[in-house]
């Protein structure tokens, strides 16, 4: 396989440090030698390839950004967003496996966990000797998680949890869920394992997106969570929407890897398919596809790199990673449709990445807050209208 050299049309490594570029280019040869080869086989199965786990464990991916002091690399945050793109240079299911165990069960436990919670889960979450999942989304509840009716009722010693989650990524496979439930009411965040008497998760089948990606419903009959289970630190509704923006801010990053992948596919395919005697890059509309791919790939890398660098800062707000998740999710879409357009019939074969990149954009583009919900919540920002209720 060719050397991947990414696109960088605005020298936009000028604004990474070396340690930056260093752990991109690792992860970027990792994808290209281990994830590559063997994904597309894993995607026409539909499973997830769980011999990667100790691999992306070894190279300290899980939780990359979180502290030392659980093992963790405690990258800077565009360093973290790199190794996403890297990875969802490979597949969105990839990316997806390590946002959720990072962002959606490291983060809330590191957050809102108790010392003893933190000591003993982050470690082995972060070795990938442990898995994790993060159930939020409900059958009758996906935009407006609020309305949730899982509940938790306080019981001698613990908690009973009844309801059902649905959608849930890495759900059979994981050691331990993140469980959002209402007690008396009010939001709270409960870590339940696997093998709980009444827990269960079945894997959802028939997806024509992601894959590779385990997804899975989460059903709870009368599961007794013990004390030391609940998270002690959630404060309603807004410590799982605080999780959202943790994988928001990895997914902003991601599909940038996407990007590239449908972008370097097109790219070689036009400069080497002939039709009229010419090579189909001479044609001027092909040259206007490859041009919007450019230029929205440039734009994408430089409002990720300052997303990262306010991340630091500690200036970010939720809306902006709002804004930077629709942009970039819309833009992905667009740019493996027009990457599709350019392979003509070629393009529906797994021989190339981009329809399996499209289909994937379909779900990252819906989940972790929809097009629709990220145009409201910022619409909100800047008007001062609530216009989603
Ligand atoms: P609302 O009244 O607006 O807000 C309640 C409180 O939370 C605050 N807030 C946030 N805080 C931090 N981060 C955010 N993103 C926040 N959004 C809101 C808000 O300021 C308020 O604070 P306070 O102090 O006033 O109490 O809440 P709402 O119930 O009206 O809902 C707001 C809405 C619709 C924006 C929210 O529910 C939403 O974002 N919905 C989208 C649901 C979603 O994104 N689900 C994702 C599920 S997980 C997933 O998809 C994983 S995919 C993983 C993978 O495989 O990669
Ligand atoms: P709905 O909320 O029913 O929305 C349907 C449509 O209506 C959308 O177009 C939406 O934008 C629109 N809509 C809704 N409300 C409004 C409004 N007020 N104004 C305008 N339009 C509106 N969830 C988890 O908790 N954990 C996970 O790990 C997880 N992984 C996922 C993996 C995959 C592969 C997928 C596809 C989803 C996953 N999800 C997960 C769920 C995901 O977050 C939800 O699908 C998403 O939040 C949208 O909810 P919904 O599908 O129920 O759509």
């Amino acid at each position: 396989m060719p050397k991947f050299d990414g696109l960088d049309y605005f020298n936009s490594e000028t604004l990474l440090s070396d340690e930056e570029i260093l752990i991109r280019n690792s992860v970027r040869e990792f994808v290209s030698e281990e994830v590559i080869p063997i994904i597309e086989k894993h995607y026409r199965e539909g499973t997830f390839p769980v011999k990667l786990i100790p691999k992306i464990a070894e190279l300290g991916l899980l939780g990359a950004n979180l502290p030392q002091k659980y093992g963790c690399a405690e990258l800077n945050n565009v360093a973290y967003g790199l190794v996403l793109q890297e990875l969802e240079r490979g597949d969105s299911g990839i990316r997806s496996f390590v946002s959720v165990q990072s962002a959606l069960v490291m983060y809330p436990i590191f957050t809102f966990g108790s010392e003893e919670q933190k000591d003993y889960w982050l470690p082995l979450l972060c070795k990938g000797e442990k898995i994790g999942c993060f159930g939020l989304t409900e059958p009758d509840f996906g935009s407006n998680p609020g309305g949730m009716i899982t509940k938790a009722e306080k019981k001698d010693g613990g908690y009973l949890l009844n309801g059902a989650k649905m959608w849930i990524t890495n759900g059979t496979l994981a050691d331990v869920a993140v469980v959002w439930a209402k007690l008396n009411g009010e939001v709270n965040g409960f870590l339940v394992e696997k093998g709980t008497k009444g827990f269960t998760a079945p894997e959802m089948k028939g997806k024509h997106s992601l894959r590779a990606s385990v997804t899975s419903e989460l059903i709870f009959q009368d599961v007794f969570v013990p004390e030391k289970n609940r998270l002690p630190n959630t404060s309603g509704l807004k410590s799982a929407l605080m999780c959202l923006n943790q994988a928001r801010y990895g997914i902003a990053w991601g599909v940038v890897g996407s990007m590239l992948a449908c972008y370097d596919s097109a790219l070689n395919y036009a400069k080497s398919r002939v039709q009229f005697d010419k090579p189909i890059a001479a044609f001027q509309i092909t040259q206007e596809k490859l041009v919007y791919m450019v230029t929205e790939i440039t734009k994408a890398q430089l409002l990720n790199i300052q997303l990262g660098r306010m991340k630091d800062k500690g200036t970010l707000r939720h809306t902006h990673v709002s804004l930077a998740k629709r942009n970039n999710c819309e833009k992905a879409l667009d740019i493996a449709r027009v990457a599709r357009e350019i392979l003509g019939a070629n393009g529906i074969l797994d021989e190339y990445p981009v329809m399996r990149h499209s289909a994937n954009l379909e779900s990252v583009k819906t989940y972790e807050g929809t097009h629709e919900m990220h145009t409201l919540i910022i619409g909100e920002d800047i008007t001062g209208y609530q216009a989603f209720s």
